[in-house]
């Protein structure tokens, strides 16, 4: 594994956020010249005054090492550079069919700032076959040919944001990757630059096809393990059942299992999305992928089913769900992060709406979006509580304190609150596929 020793390439890294920023920060701390093109000033003007422009361990713990990117919101420094990384994001629209705009936008940047023989690598989250058929084309009409005028590199992003990656100690500098690219060239230029700046296995794919696979199966798979889970919880909470225990019991199991858990829906930018890469591309070959479909159903449905069990619960309480004043823990899609990203509490929010209910938003961490300024308003002001985002802050309260506020109700979105002591005080509780 390479020290911080000198390189005399030039990296540019084009998109600073969750996994552009981190990235940018380790080429740097590496040793190589490195600038940062975003289109966002607000975010270049934090990065030039060393703040970390959103809430993310890794950047906090190395904010003294953001001056040493050239942050700009220039695109010619990328005529500066030898290697280009692309971390753009790549959603899908509300048919969750690909969008390819800002990854376009980015291919166009570099080839209007373009540096004779750059090695181009895409890490943002794509489908087999977009960097031939949809990014090549690009370059061919501006004749520039593969391996003579450009080289270009898929190697997926495995950025893990949050809490729960720094205690389980993975980021940008230790997670193994997988790298594809058009040429052999090509494929050796980048396994190098992915080896001088990443302490763990660089894995070579056959071709860029297999790379830009890799990605949305590892998060497919993902994907429907958590779908498998939230049917269980369905099914169970009919059964009466606690799935939450039988999860763990099953994962006692040394071998051949893995945990995954329900809850209220699945959100952020990789999991609920990349899927649809999949299914989209593989339509397009004339494959339908029905199991991947299922999956994502059966994850979109767990919003409304969250919904539904609060309507239920209030009516066990006499209570209608129209005007009852229902206070939401947390907005964010996972915990300690402040990423709305399809968050499962847009959908939360859509269908008690529909519903007539009184809502009041509270998250520590996407204050501009709360409706209060901390958790005791949230508490004073609500008469029911769903947990959504497992926030350290909510797992905190001692069950008392609902009692006092004069909660009648709780839904736990995330199956993480004290079942037994909170039904115990004379308050409702329904997990997702626990009661
Ligand atoms: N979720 C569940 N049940 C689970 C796990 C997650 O409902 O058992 C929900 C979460 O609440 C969240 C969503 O799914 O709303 C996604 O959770 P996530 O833990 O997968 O978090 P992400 O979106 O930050 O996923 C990233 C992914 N990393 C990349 O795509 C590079 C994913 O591959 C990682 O597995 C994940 O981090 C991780 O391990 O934390």
């Amino acid at each position: 594994m390479q020290n911080n020793k000198k390189h005399s390439e030039t990296v540019a890294v084009i998109g600073l956020g969750y996994v552009g920023l981190p990235l940018a920060i380790r080429v740097a701390e590496r040793g190589y010249k490195t600038y940062g093109f975003d289109m966002d000033k607000k975010k270049i003007e934090a990065i030039k005054k060393e703040r970390s422009p959103f809430k993310e361990e890794f950047i906090e713990k190395r904010k003294h090492l953001l001056s040493k990117i050239n942050a700009s919101i220039d695109p010619t420094v990328l005529k500066k550079a030898d290697i280009v990384v692309v971390c753009v994001p790549t959603p899908v629209d509300e048919k969750f069919y690909p969008i390819f705009e800002p990854l376009i936008s980015a291919i166009e940047l570099i080839i209007k700032n373009r540096k004779a023989g750059q090695l181009i690598i895409i890490e943002s989250t794509i489908n087999p076959g977009v960097c031939e058929e949809v990014l090549i084309p690009f370059f061919s009409k501006a004749k520039l040919v593969e391996s003579k005028d450009y080289f270009i590199a898929h190697c997926p992003e495995r950025i893990n944001p949050g809490k729960d990656a720094v205690s389980k100690g993975y980021n940008v500098t230790n997670i193994a990757r997988v790298v594809g690219a058009m040429s052999k060239k090509g494929l050796l230029m980048a396994q190098k630059f992915y080896e001088s700046i990443i302490d763990a296995p660089i894995k070579p794919m056959g071709s860029i096809k297999e790379a830009e696979a890799c990605k949305v199966v590892e998060n497919s798979f993902r994907d429907i393990n958590i779908a498998f889970v939230n049917e269980l919880a369905k099914s169970f909470n009919k059964m009466g059942i606690d799935v939450k225990n039988v999860i763990e019991g099953a994962a006692t199991k040394p071998f051949a299992f893995m945990a995954h858990y329900p809850s209220r829906g699945v959100g952020g930018h990789c999991i609920p999305v990349d899927p649809y890469y999949l299914i989209e591309r593989a339509k397009e070959s004339g494959f339908d992928h029905k199991f991947l479909r299922v999956a994502r159903e059966i994850n979109n449905s767990m919003p409304a089913y969250t919904v539904e069990l609060m309507h239920n619960l209030l009516n066990e309480l006499g209570l209608s769900i129209k005007g009852t004043p229902i206070g939401l823990m947390g907005l964010s899609y996972k915990a300690n992060v402040d990423d709305l990203r399809e968050s499962p509490a847009i959908k939360i929010i859509e269908e008690l709406k529909k519903k007539g209910a009184r809502i009041i938003r509270f998250d520590p961490f996407i204050k501009s979006m709360s409706d209060v300024d901390n958790l005791e308003e949230l508490l004073q002001k609500s008469k029911a509580l769903i947990l959504v985002t497992n926030h350290q802050v909510f797992l905190d309260i001692d069950p008392k304190v609902f009692k006092k506020f004069g909660i009648k109700a709780i839904v736990d979105g995330v199956n993480c609150l004290d079942k037994e002591k909170i039904k115990k005080l004379g308050i409702k509780y329904r997990g997702i596929g626990r009661k």
